[in-house]
């Protein structure tokens, strides 16, 4: 069964634009909850960590860099079939090819400052989710 929780970031291209409270408001009206939310800074070697998968690709120096570049928002996010569905909500990771009405859409810069991150599956949402949050910083 398709599990309830998802984990997003408003990157910093959206947080510096003051964008976070737009994009926040169209997550809530798509059916998600927000059970957990900070607002916080990365380190480079934080970001590494955090998109450790993506170390062999040839963005992946170029992502550290911009993800520390300044303040972004945190959330662990819950509705049914919550991967999918945010991942349908934020559209694609190009912003030219993401659909009318995404998140990406409405608010990405670039291929690499596209405004959110959605977890791609169930196992890396929990995960995601845990690099962020305590128990006690989250609804149970
Ligand atoms: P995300 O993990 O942030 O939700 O994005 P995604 O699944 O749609 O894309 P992914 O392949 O996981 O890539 C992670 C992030 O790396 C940056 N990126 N830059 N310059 C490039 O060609 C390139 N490709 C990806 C983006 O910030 C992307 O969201
Ligand atoms: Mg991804």
């Amino acid at each position: 069964m398709a599990g309830k929780r998802t984990f997003t970031m408003i990157k910093p291209d959206a947080f510096g634009a003051g964008n976070s409270g737009a994009i926040l408001k169209m997550i809530e009206e798509a059916g998600f909850k927000i059970v957990a939310l900070k607002a916080t800074q990365l380190t480079a070697e934080l970001a590494g960590k955090f998109y450790e998968v993506h170390k062999e690709r040839p963005f992946y120096a170029d992502l550290c860099k911009y993800m520390s570049s300044g303040p972004i928002i945190a959330a662990i996010l819950e509705k049914d079939n919550a991967v999918e569905d945010f991942r349908k909500l934020i559209g694609a990771t190009d912003p030219s090819k993401a659909e009318d009405g995404t998140i990406r859409k409405i608010f990405a810069k670039s291929i690499e400052a596209n405004a959110v991150h959605g977890s791609d599956s169930d196992e890396n949402a929990a995960i995601e989710g845990n690099f962020y949050f305590s128990q006690f910083e989250r609804v149970l």
